[in-house]
């Protein structure tokens, strides 16, 4: 049989380059991304972490490195695989503004998610976070995850407007004494205020309680990094993200946590839940931090923003409910409900897929079908303000999509 994968390669780049690509939590990477990720460090197994040795030889050339965590390697041959975790651990960090412990070697957010709970959790502890039906991500204690099966997970809410309620976070904490508070959404397009439910929690601390404070930042990592949307530095004992939202990274997730913890952290990916690291993807995410580092990405994460808003401003004057009113970061969510009751997020995705628009159904608070049909859409600009999008084309682009649903 004849393998056909090139062929494929091909049709999925050229779908790439041709579609309106609004899906939130996509974006397209650099050539030297694909470069690092493409490279011959796919062939290197890597179990364990830099040795003592290569952390002494990066130090020579980046002296205001300080390491935590775990050190050793279980294979030979790990002299340049070594230097390049670090140099990844090294720009996330300074991307982030943080001298948090990084652990660079999550497969995947979900990856990171679990480890990040392993570390600080024993089966059956209680966790907190938002609601997967209301904005929340499903690592965050649904229970079709192992975050609901291995955690006892309970769930916050948002208010009518679509805002978290962060009276709701304060109460949920009283009655169920949650061991971990998350905070960090997969659809929600406002500001999360890190420091108020920091301050929550911390007036609901005493000698014998005193639950961890985690920041799933996936889909707003780029926003933190350029300062569009407050940090979590400084605020959570750990911050788990993936690296190919905001980011513009290769896919994959990444662990910050508290120095204190990142032994901890560390054993919790390797040897706990993951084997050799993919150092391939590791390399990718050096690059993506360093091009994070400069005022080039500054000014894209600004331009997401200000496309972003101009959509959702348009979508409104169109007659559209945006949940929450708007938007403060790169994405929004459309809720037909009241305004088209006959649009399901379904139909809506599969019509606009037919004009290589594309997007994905979500749903949305109070949602009333099931999470295949939906009654809302999720709308994000990263991606296509990386092809250049201005607000004028996020303007045309809302005013296409509208002409289309008017047809339907
Ligand atoms: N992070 C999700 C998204 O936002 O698309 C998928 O897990």
């Amino acid at each position: 049989m004849e393998n056909n994968v090139f062929t494929y390669i091909e049709e999925e780049g050229k779908r790439q380059e041709k579609n309106i690509e609004l899906i939130a939590s996509e974006n397209f990477v650099s050539e030297d991304v694909k470069k690092a990720v493409g490279s011959c460090l796919t062939n290197k197994y890597a179990e364990g972490y830099p040795s003592k040795a290569s952390i002494e030889k990066f130090c020579l050339t980046h002296p205001d490195y300080v390491h935590y965590g775990k050190t050793g390697r279980y294979y030979g041959g790990c002299e340049n695989v070594d230097m390049v975790e670090l140099e990844a651990m090294y720009w996330c960090r300074k991307a982030f503004h943080t001298d948090y412990h990084c652990n660079v070697q999550p497969h995947s957010g979900s990856q990171a998610n679990s480890a990040a709970f392993a570390s600080v959790l024993t089966p059956g502890d209680t966790i907190l976070a938002m609601n997967l039906e209301q904005g929340g991500h499903l690592t965050h204690g649904s229970p079709v995850n192992f975050s609901g099966n291995i955690y006892n997970a309970v769930h916050y809410t948002v208010d009518d407007r679509g805002f978290i309620d962060y009276g709701d976070i304060e109460a949920k904490i009283k009655e169920f004494h949650p061991a971990l508070v998350v905070a960090g959404a997969s659809a929600y397009s406002r500001v999360i205020d890190f420091a108020r439910i920091r301050g929550i929690i911390d007036s609901l601390s005493t000698d014998e309680y005193k639950p961890y404070f985690m920041v799933d930042m996936a889909h707003i990592a780029g926003l933190v990094i350029t300062g569009e949307h407050p940090t979590p530095f400084g605020l959570a004992d750990i911050v788990t993200t993936t690296c190919h939202k905001t980011l513009r990274g290769p896919r994959g997730g990444l662990i910050f946590s508290r120095p204190e913890l990142a032994k901890k952290v560390d054993s919790a990916i390797f040897p706990y839940s993951q084997g050799g690291p993919l150092l391939h993807i590791i390399a990718g995410k050096a690059v993506a931090a360093r091009e994070a580092c400069t005022e080039e990405y500054r000014a894209y994460i600004h331009q997401v923003v200000l496309n972003t808003r101009a959509m959702a401003d348009r979508f409104i004057e169109l007659g559209y409910e945006v949940v929450t009113g708007g938007t403060d970061n790169h994405l929004f969510m459309i809720d037909f409900t009241r305004t088209h009751p006959n649009l399901s997020g379904k139909a809506v995705q599969d019509e606009l897929d037919k004009h290589f628009i594309t997007l994905n159904k979500n749903c949305v608070p109070n949602e009333k079908r099931s999470p295949m049909q939906t009654s809302g859409v999720r709308i994000g600009t990263a991606a296509m303000t990386t092809k250049g999008w201005k607000e004028q084309d996020a303007v045309e682009c809302a005013d296409r999509i509208d002409r289309i649903l008017r047809s339907m």
